[in-house]
């Protein structure tokens, strides 16, 4: 019989390519969707026309209960979140409930739902729901060390991080707590075509594609000095499911150990396409962080031998990649209108 996952966060772009690998490999995939009539729920069904959906929100224990009793699935992955760092500043109350909260109420649903109650003694109700939490390296924040590997200390710098270590911390107390198979994978910024348009790689391929094409002569930004480990989204949810392949489970770093600054993301994406990014790009300080996390790196080593994940696009390839979408969206909508955007994602 085939395994059946639960996503949440199915509408988002690691959820998109989570549930692609799923079903590629077997899977009846069910994401779990928020809201009425939401608009991100229609475009993925377009995608994925055999993802199932069932209602549900973080906010809301019930739905949450329902949803995992329903579906009863083998593996849950909780990549439901506000993900965008600077709304957690203007909204920390939501993005802690929503991004904090939120993982304990999904836990609770898969506790209630398998029947666990106190004792960490592996009973087989146990690992009968294998549950993923998405953390963050922005937990790492003020860097201890670098790179940054699963021991290093937390030290997040903001709400979002904040959040997020909860998030991570409550997953492994109920490892502890309930012999709960829950599994935390701290994954550094990873992008693609499908990431939301509010993120630095793909506000300045959106940018450079405008730019290339005579529809927008400049781009702001602010912090260019930050660095980053940036990889491709397709890559990292291979790394989430071999999580949950494990005989024990336990907590992981994904990244490439790479370091990019985003003034080298700005400086390669005009590059492809043959443009100086000195006459375009200006610096808004007011898209500077209260507090910002300067630098980010991955040490991987552990996901790579004990899950042998590899990431297949580097950073040159992941900026082409994005870089060539938007050139190609752009074009659409130039000669054909806004109607025919959005067709591939
Ligand atoms: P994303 O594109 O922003 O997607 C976020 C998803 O969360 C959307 O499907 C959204 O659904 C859903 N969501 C928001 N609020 C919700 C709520 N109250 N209840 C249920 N679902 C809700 O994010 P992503 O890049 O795919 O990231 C996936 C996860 O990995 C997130 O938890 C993120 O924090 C974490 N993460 C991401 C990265 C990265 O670089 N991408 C790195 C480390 C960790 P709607 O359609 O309803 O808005
Ligand atoms: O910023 C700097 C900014 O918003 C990257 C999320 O997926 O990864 C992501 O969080 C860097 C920061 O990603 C602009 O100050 C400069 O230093 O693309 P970002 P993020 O904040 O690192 C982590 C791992 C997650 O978990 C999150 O969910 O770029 N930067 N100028 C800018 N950033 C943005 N967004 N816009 C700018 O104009």
């Amino acid at each position: 019989m085939s395994k059946r996952a639960l996503i949440t966060g199915v509408t988002g772009q690691d959820g998109s390519y989570l549930a692609e690998h799923l079903i590629s490999s077997g899977y009846e995939v069910w994401g779990l969707v928020r809201g009425q009539a939401n608009p991100r729920k229609d475009r993925i069904s377009r995608l994925i026309p055999e993802l199932r959906f069932i209602d549900g929100d973080l906010m809301d224990q019930g739905s949450l209960v329902s949803a995992v009793d329903l579906v009863q699935p083998d593996e849950v992955y909780n990549l439901g979140a506000i993900s965008f760092v600077p709304m957690s500043w203007q909204q920390p109350n939501l993005v802690t409930e929503v991004n904090g909260n939120g993982v304990l109420r999904m836990l609770e649903a898969v506790r209630m739902v398998s029947g666990l109650s106190g004792g960490s003694a592996r009973s087989e109700a146990a690992g009968r729901i294998r549950f993923y939490q998405a953390s963050s390296s922005e937990m790492f924040g003020m860097v201890a060390e670098t790179p940054q590997r699963e021991t290093t200390l937390l030290h997040p710098r903001s709400p979002y991080g904040v959040a997020k270590a909860f998030g991570h911390h409550i997953t492994r107390n109920y490892r502890e707590s309930y012999g709960m198979y829950g599994v935390s994978g701290i994954l550094f910024n990873h992008e693609s075509p499908r990431r939301g348009a509010e993120f630095v790689p793909r506000k300045i391929s959106l940018a450079v594609a405008q730019i290339k094409l005579g529809l927008q002569d400049k781009l702001s930004l602010g912090n260019l000095d930050a660095v980053r480990d940036w990889g491709f989204a397709g890559d990292y949810v291979r790394a989430m499911h071999l999580m949950l392949q494990q005989e024990e489970p336990g907590d992981y770093v994904v990244g490439t150990g790479q370091m990019h600054s985003v003034r080298d993301a700005v400086r390669l994406a005009f590059e492809y396409v043959g443009l100086d990014w000195e006459e375009h790009v200006v610096i808004d300080p007011a898209l500077v962080r209260p507090a910002e996390v300067e630098i980010l790196c991955a040490d991987s080593s552990h996901a790579r031998t004990r899950l042998g994940w590899e990431p297949e696009v580097d950073f040159a390839e992941l900026m082409r990649m994005m870089v060539e979408s938007d050139l190609a969206e752009a074009r659409l909508v130039r000669e054909h209108g806004a109607a025919l955007t959005g067709a591939r994602w």
